[in-house]
């Protein structure tokens, strides 16, 4: 791994990167995967790089979600398994969801080294490896391929860094599906049912979070409201907002970085 300074003016986003590419090494991530990264990369820019305040509407609703749903299921694939597994594993074990590999490269060796891991951060059970499979319908990707068990029992399933052709699927056998997704203009982000804009660093603790603060602070019925009155088209439309805002600010108040040189120090210019 690259010696990084806390001090280089771009630290945070380099580490995240140096996770991404960490778990490429390893095995974890596809080389698509990079590419994939490399994209929410630029959306974040454009976000800011924090959280911005539909995700955080989009971050309670999806609580909401995992605690009331019956048979919550998070989705595993390469990118979360590098960047997110210790949170993945805590999210899991407070809203008692089943935890599920389920790739778009799928490989029996990228299976089983992702479930390994999960493993490493606590988890119990890692469906998806060695469990029965059902083909989804029109799903025309490797990740037709669902646990009997979980995704295709599931009422609600958190689907981070997804494509949008299995949500869709998803959506049309009547699952809730929360997406984790930068851009929010894609597919996954269109199709899905609560549609986080964030980078899945920043989201995931939030998440956690959500849901200790609004199971402590809310009743059952209070926590069902909460989900009812989501309206991702809503939000959605405010990221988009949110980036045509900031750019626009932007584009009036941007400052060149401006440096003298060694030369101009000692000429004044
Ligand atoms: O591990 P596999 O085989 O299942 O493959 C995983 C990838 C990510 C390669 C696969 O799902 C894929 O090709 O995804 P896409 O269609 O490129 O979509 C990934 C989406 O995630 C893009 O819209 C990115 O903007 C977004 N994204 C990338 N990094 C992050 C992110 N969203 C949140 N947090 C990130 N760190």
């Amino acid at each position: 791994m690259v010696e990084l300074s806390p001090k280089h003016p771009r630290y945070h986003s380099l580490l995240i990167r140096e996770k991404i590419v960490d778990g490429f090494r390893k095995g974890l991530v596809v080389p698509e995967g990079l590419i994939a990264h490399g994209r929410g990369e630029c959306f974040d820019y454009l976000i800011g790089e924090a959280t911005i305040p539909p995700a955080l509407k989009a971050i309670r609703a999806a609580a909401a979600a995992l605690i009331t749903a019956k048979h919550p299921v998070i989705s595993v694939n390469g990118n979360a398994a590098a960047l997110v597994p210790k949170e993945i594993v805590e999210l899991a074990k407070l809203v008692n969801a089943k935890l599920e590999v389920n790739l778009f490269h799928r490989t029996r060796e990228r299976q089983i080294l992702i479930a390994e891991t999960l493993r490493s951060y606590g988890a119990k059970e890692v469906l998806g490896v060695d469990d029965e499979l059902i083909a989804i319908p029109e799903v025309f990707s490797e990740r037709r391929m669902v646990s009997a068990r979980g995704i295709y029992l599931a009422d609600v399933v958190l689907v981070p860094l997804e494509d949008g052709d299995r949500t869709e699927a998803l959506r049309r056998l009547g699952k809730t599906v929360i997406a984790v997704d930068l851009n929010p203009l894609s597919r996954t982000s269109r199709a899905a049912s609560i549609s986080i804009v964030d980078n899945i660093v920043r989201a995931m603790p939030k998440l956690i979070n959500e849901v200790k603060d609004l199971r402590s602070n809310y009743s059952l019925e209070k926590i069902r409201e909460i989900l009812a009155s989501y309206n991702n088209e809503e939000v959605l439309k405010e990221s988009i907002r949110y980036i045509l805002n900031r750019l626009t600010e932007l584009s009036r108040s941007l400052k060149l970085i401006t440096y003298l040189s060694v030369d101009s120090r000692s000429t004044g210019f």
